[in-house]
């Protein structure tokens, strides 16, 4: 009935961060939260560990498998691009994604050891922009006092610490940056608004970007 109404779409959020930075967490909160307004909502994840590429990229986090760097930067990259139709049809018919780790993710850890980051966006190139990035900034020491990491390949201080320096020379206008070492409550309350805000912008028609 109207123009706007016609590009009416869902938004593509990501969540960024280090390792035990709370995104996890607070994308299941937001998600229970905007399927409560009765939002069409979906939580998705990268890397997406489900599929092919995602079995060769979990077995290489848990040192079950030694892959040259830039194999495993296509991998991940790879593994992003292999939801990249389905990620557009949601969107377009009208879903909301909240995506735990994107290319950001992507460029922040592979430049983080060592890797050309302008080589390293190259394959991230053509993937859908997203809409908002809420990176939960937190110090590597405090995540890493955070119950302890899981064990698997990136979660060491010394690493987390360098991937930090690497993120936030990604910085760009989508980021929204989110004090994390505040309570799970506050944070939570912060990224509500930026995602409510989000969500509209999206809804009257913003169009949908690479
Ligand atoms: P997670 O499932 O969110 O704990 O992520 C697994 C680990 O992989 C985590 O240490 C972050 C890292 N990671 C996520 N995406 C990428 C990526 O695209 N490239 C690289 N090199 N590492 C990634
Ligand atoms: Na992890
Ligand atoms: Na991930």
């Amino acid at each position: 009935e109207n123009g706007n109404r016609d590009n009416s779409r869902g938004a593509l959020i990501v969540l960024e961060g280090l390792d035990r930075s709370g995104k996890t967490s607070q994308s299941t909160r937001l998600l229970s939260y905007l399927e409560q307004q009765g939002f069409s909502v979906e939580s998705w994840r990268f890397p997406d560990r489900s599929t092919c590429v995602g079995e060769m990229i979990s077995s290489y986090l848990a040192n079950k498998s030694q892959l040259d760097d830039r194999t495993i930067h296509l991998l991940f990259s790879a593994n992003r691009w292999e939801k990249r139709s389905l990620m557009e049809m949601k969107l377009r018919s009208g879903t909301t994604l909240l995506v735990d780790r994107y290319s950001y993710s992507g460029v922040a850890f592979s430049s983080a050891k060592g890797l050309d980051v302008e080589w390293c966006k190259g394959p991230e190139m053509g993937l859908l922009a997203p809409d908002l990035v809420l990176y939960l900034n937190i110090p590597p020491e405090k995540a890493a006092e955070r119950g302890g990491y899981g064990g698997e390949r990136y979660e060491q201080l010394e690493f987390q610490r360098k991937v930090a320096q690497h993120y936030k020379m990604l910085c760009d206008a989508t980021w929204k940056i989110i004090d994390a070492s505040l309570p799970m409550e506050d944070v939570e309350k912060q990224l509500r608004e930026f995602v409510m805000d989000c969500i509209a912008t999206c809804q009257i028609g913003k169009p949908l970007s690479q």
